[in-house]
């Protein structure tokens, strides 16, 4: 396509070797940001979410105009702001007379297919690029899936490892194995030197937005103040520089462990980054791969943290596009309780889903395992409607986009998809979360009793959640153990666990 064109960069697409940008001309072409309620509020996200994209927004769009390209930045409070992509487009059409659209494919579905109508609805040739940032594109993933009966990330992530060469011996995976996840699973001790994560001031630019948030924003889930993400790509990579050096050593170690008065753990806090594009995922790696070389991190943790990288997240980006627009829909065990109110105030005697939600009220962040087995591990066994929880993961934490949030959420939490990403639910019940945190000490319910006044909830209603869906569960091989547990229980027991979560359930209306 030659002559002036409009290149379109969203909010999720802040790093200037995006594809869009590689394509385009600072001579003659126009870029448009656009700060907008639709995609504020599609889903009413977290505030301290909407401050993080549009404060990276606004420093993006600031260095690309020192970079010498033409910028349009229209801001959420400008005059005449539209409200939505579309209608800015449509706006910045009408001021520069572009003779073409570009852009990079967003990452969510609803917008992409929106932009398939743009060429018919503007008269205007519509270039979209494939987003380079990732390391598979749809077509090496829908090839990787076509004809195997089951997609399992471990298969993927050795593929990708080998497109990437990351931690590769010749052909050999570094070690001689290609996963050490069985050396990862330690629970944390409270006298543990955890690192900080790195916080950052708020500049004048992120100030404003601030004001602009809380004007706006006030009916929105969630705490902006303190507000210390990194919002440039040079802030980021030093909040890379201390995970490598501070946290990366026990990464894989501590990876499932959860601690009541330590949010953050060991894990890099770096995905709100890596998602917007301020850091790039594929030079993150090779940094980390880099730090194992020199003989700083230990293998199991360079490989852990890689495996999360360019296996899970390639993995669930590549489930998404196969699997959208019918994949949101889905809801194997038909599960239709609303969503508790404490999901929003973290007002619950169990403390472990108290912590697990007042953290992500406060930083807009949970780590993975309290994602997995404290909210999520709760609505599946509670039998939450999945579409509701997926909204609000989709609202809360600062990372979340659909491409991402969704399959982690519907998929390998709810079990939404009926096994697609894991092979049997992540139910689990009070031992494990006793055994991976310090929360139960704290808790005003006993995790060692098992049903009636006092038990632990999550105790009663696993066995109520695998009989209740024993039908739908029955035929997998990895539940069967469980199942002739039950079968053996004496039906007095059966009884108790089966009445103990009936009437849990009923305070949840
Ligand atoms: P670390 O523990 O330091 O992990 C390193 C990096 O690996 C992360 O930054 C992230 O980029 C990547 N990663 C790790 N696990 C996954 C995964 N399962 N899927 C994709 N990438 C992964 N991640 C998101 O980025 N956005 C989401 O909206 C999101 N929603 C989730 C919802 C549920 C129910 C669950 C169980 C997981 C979800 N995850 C999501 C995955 C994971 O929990 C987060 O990526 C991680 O907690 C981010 O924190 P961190 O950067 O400290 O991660
Ligand atoms: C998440 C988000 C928010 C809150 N606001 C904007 C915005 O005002 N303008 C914009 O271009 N992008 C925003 N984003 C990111 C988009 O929602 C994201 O690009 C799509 O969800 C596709 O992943
Ligand atoms: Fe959570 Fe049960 Fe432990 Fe309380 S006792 S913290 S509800 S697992």
């Amino acid at each position: 396509m030659s002559g002036k064109k409009l290149i379109l960069v969203l909010g999720d697409q802040l790093s200037p070797e995006i594809s869009s940008l590689k394509a385009a001309s600072r001579e003659v072409d126009h870029v448009l940001m656009c700060e907008v309620m639709e995609e504020a509020t599609y889903v009413k996200h977290h505030k301290k979410k909407i401050a993080f994209i549009f404060s990276a927004m606004r420093h993006f769009a600031e260095a690309l105009g020192k970079d010498d390209w033409q910028v349009d930045y229209i801001k959420l409070n400008d005059r005449d702001n539209t409200g939505s992509i579309e209608g800015e487009v449509e706006r910045a059409i009408n001021r520069h007379s572009p003779e073409a659209l570009l852009m990079t494919e967003a990452g969510e579905w609803r917008l992409v297919e929106k932009m398939r109508g743009w060429s018919r609805k503007f008269g205007l040739p519509v270039e979209i690029l494939d987003d380079d940032r990732f390391i598979a594109t749809h077509t090496e993933f829908q090839n990787w899936a076509a004809d195997r009966k089951q997609l399992r990330m471990e298969f993927f992530y050795r593929e990708m490892r080998r497109k990437t060469n990351l931690l590769m011996d010749g052909d050999e995976p570094e070690g001689g194995k290609w996963n050490y996840d069985a050396e990862n699973r330690k629970p944390a001790e409270n006298d543990l030197f955890i690192p900080k994560p790195r916080s950052f001031r708020p500049d004048d630019i992120t100030k404003e937005v601030l004001e602009l948030v809380a004007d706006h924003f006030d009916d929105h889930f969630g705490e902006l103040e303190p507000f210390s993400f990194a919002v440039t790509a040079e802030e980021a990579n030093k909040a890379l520089e201390q995970f490598l050096e501070e946290a990366l050593p026990n990464f894989g170690d501590y990876q499932d462990a959860m601690l009541e008065n330590e949010k953050f753990l060991y894990h890099s806090i770096l995905s709100p980054y890596i998602n917007a594009g301020l850091l790039n995922p594929l030079e993150v790696c090779k940094r980390v791969a880099k730090e194992y070389e020199k003989g700083r991190v230990p293998l199991n943790a360079a490989e852990g943290y890689i495996r999360q990288i360019i296996g899970w997240r390639e993995y669930v980006r590549g489930i998404y596009w196969l699997k959208m627009p019918e994949y949101v829909k889905r809801n194997y065990f038909e599960a239709d309780r609303k969503l508790p109110d404490f999901y929003w105030t973290g007002d619950t005697d169990m403390n472990c889903l108290h912590h697990a939600i007042t953290q992500t009220k406060e930083e807009a962040y949970a780590h993975h395992i309290q994602r997995l087995m404290i909210t999520g591990n709760f609505a599946m066994l509670a039998g939450i409607d999945p579409h509701e929880v997926h909204e609000w993961y989709l609202m809360v934490y600062a990372d979340a986009y659909e491409w991402v949030e969704l399959p982690n959420t519907l998929g390998m939490s709810q079990f939404g998809d009926g096994g697609m990403l894991g092979s049997k639910p992540y139910a689990a019940g009070g031992n494990y979360i006793n055994k991976m945190s310090d929360y139960c000490g704290n808790c005003t319910y006993s995790v060692s009793k098992k049903t009636g006044e006092g038990a632990c909830p999550f105790n009663s209603l696993y066995w109520d959640f695998l009989v209740r869906n024993r039908n739908r569960l029955k035929g997998n091989s990895r539940l069967s153990r469980v199942y002739n547990t039950w079968d053996r229980m004496d039906d007095d027991k059966q009884k108790e666990y089966r009445k103990s979560a009936k009437a849990f359930l009923e305070t949840l209306a």
